[in-house]
């Protein structure tokens, strides 16, 4: 009998070490939040990628995830061309000049001017009394994926749609159940697989 929810496997492990990855995550949910970036980051340090080519930002909520991912992956497009003519932000004035390294300590000499190859976008939608849930977790999704195919760049659906507090805790590794698992390491795992492979079609 097929394995439900069996969680496919790469077929060959990419080399990660000159990958950039974006992160933007909404602010919502602050538990899970935190324990989905963290996983994806551990997991994307484990798979290769060095820190300071891993940037986050953060926007308030799930509704904003899809412009914010749109405006992060443009600015680090117009970051890398005219990188070597400007010093570090280049005077942009808009998500750009907002990029900060995991650490937080902004964009430094170090690290990668390249463009994304992946932004993975996460967000914790809990459903509540009213509709809001529906409205919120159909457009977000259905904009990530406008995004991706707009821009060419692949966006990593990092949405958690919970129907209660315990689902949405179960799939951040957190809580009482047996069952737990953090999907922000799968996150990270699809988005070195994507970003490798797209990069070697272009
Ligand atoms: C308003 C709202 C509600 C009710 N619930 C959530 C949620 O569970 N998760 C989430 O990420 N965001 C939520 N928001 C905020 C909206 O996504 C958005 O930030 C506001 O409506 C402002 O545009």
């Amino acid at each position: 009998m097929l394995e439900k929810r069996a969680r496919p496997a790469p077929t060959s492990i990419p080399d990660a070490s000159s990958l950039r990855i974006g992160i933007v995550h909404a602010r919502w949910n602050k538990e899970c939040i935190d324990a989905l970036v963290s996983g994806c980051v551990s997991n994307l340090t484990k798979s290769g990628v060095k820190e300071e080519n891993i940037i986050i930002e953060s926007v308030p909520g799930s509704w904003e995830l899809p412009i914010a991912t749109s405006r992060f992956i443009s600015a680090s497009q117009v970051q890398e061309s005219s990188s070597g003519s400007t010093d570090l932000m280049g005077g942009l004035t808009d998500l750009a000049s907002n990029l900060t390294t995991k650490d937080g300590a902004g964009s430094s000499n170090t690290a990668s001017k390249k463009a994304f190859d992946a932004v993975i976008s996460i967000g914790v939608l809990i459903k509540g009394s009213t509709m809001h849930f529906e409205y919120i977790s159909e457009s977000c999704c259905h904009g990530l994926m406008r995004v991706g195919l707009d821009t060419g760049v692949p966006v990593i659906l990092g949405v958690l749609t919970a129907l209660t507090e315990e689902q949405a805790l179960e799939r951040c590794g957190l809580g009482n159940s047996a069952k737990k698992h953090n999907h922000g390491e799968d996150w990270a795992s699809a988005a070195v697989e994507m970003a490798s492979k797209t990069s070697a079609w272009s």
